[in-house]
């Protein structure tokens, strides 16, 4: 029989070859990273487009690969290992409908649908860095606004001093909840000088595309010049406070992660050096490490929001 089944035509005759190689590089990693079954949870991404002017800030470095970026995540409420969020997270996160409560200490406190949020303002791609407290790095071309977008519309009052946000909670969703490795929902915060620093993101897309569920759809922050714990993915809240948020971090592990938690090479974490960092994508375990940026390197636009203040004490 000439009539070949499909199971028998080899990938690289029917696939193009670009994709094929990244497929390929993906898989080595995948293997050397012990990841399994993660190619056809990437296949099965929402590939919804955003359009998206170039906007300010973006690093001139070669993004992560798309695949690499939506398949080595961390979200706990997925799971603890790096690939459990793409196993689970695309069928099991509902990103719509959804809403975003914003209120506090603010004299226009509502909640808005996500489709209107995504309006507020005009979506620009911006590519970051993003430093993970672990020591691997990414690049990315995120798609959204500065979140001073949004805090100046509903007016912050003159009590307004930090930003806490607060993310979804939902056990039929997140099978991760069920393993307490930290007391959920995931809640984060930032000074308001921080929150209202142009570079902070309200992220709604990745690669000119909807966030992938688990990178943290259908609206995360994105703040570059920290460690990658304090973007918060599927915001259901953000609440200006008068005080300093307790952030989920922190609560579990107050000498090992700090509120500021900027990302800085000269203060270890107390059981490893950031001094270095692995950058995804660069083959695997064997690519030689970076040395990790001061502010990740976004001190000429952030450094002085911490004049004065000694980093080693509020790290
Ligand atoms: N809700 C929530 N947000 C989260 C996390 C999480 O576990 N839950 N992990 C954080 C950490 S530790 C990092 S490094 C980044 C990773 O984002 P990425 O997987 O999209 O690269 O998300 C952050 N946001
Ligand atoms: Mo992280």
């Amino acid at each position: 029989m000439l009539i070949r089944r499909p199971t028998d035509i080899a990938p690289s005759e029917i696939t193009p070859p670009v994709v094929w190689q990244q497929r390929r590089a993906l898989l080595r990693s995948a293997a050397a990273l012990g990841l399994t079954g993660v190619a056809s949870a990437v296949k099965a991404q929402p590939e919804r487009k955003l359009d998206a002017k170039p906007g300010p800030y973006s690093t001139m470095e070669r993004p992560t690969p798309l695949n690499f970026a939506t398949s080595y995540c961390n979200f706990y409420e997925f799971g603890a290992d790096k690939e459990d969020p793409a196993r689970y997270a695309p069928k099991m996160l509902h990103p719509r409908p959804w809403a975003v409560q914003v209120d506090g200490e603010v004299r226009k406190a509502r909640t808005f649908d996500i489709d209107e949020l995504m309006k507020l303002a005009a979506l620009e791609e911006r590519i970051y860095r993003l430093r993970c407290v672990e020591a691997w790095s990414a690049v990315i071309p995120w798609v959204g606004f500065s979140l001073s977008e949004l805090i100046k519309r509903v007016e912050p009052t003159g009590n307004a001093k930090f930003v806490e946000f607060t993310t979804l909670a939902d056990p039929k969703q997140m099978p991760g909840l069920s393993a307490h490795i930290l007391d959920w929902p995931y809640v984060e915060g930032l000074r308001l000088d921080e929150a209202m620093h142009p570079l902070t993101l309200l992220t709604f897309g990745m690669y000119g595309a909807v966030l992938p569920n688990q990178n943290g759809a259908p609206v995360r922050i994105v703040v570059p010049w920290k460690y990658g714990f304090k973007s918060a993915k599927s915001l259901v809240r953000i609440r200006l406070v008068e005080k300093q948020p307790l952030n989920s971090w922190q609560k579990s592990a107050p000498n090992e992660y700090g509120f500021y938690s900027n990302v800085n090479p000269n203060v270890d974490h107390p059981r490893w050096s950031q001094a270095t960092e692995r950058r995804l994508g660069e083959d695997g375990l064997f690519a030689k490490r970076r040395p990790t940026l001061m502010f990740n390197g976004y001190a000429d636009q952030v450094a002085s929001l911490y004049a004065g203040m000694d980093l080693k004490r509020y790290f």
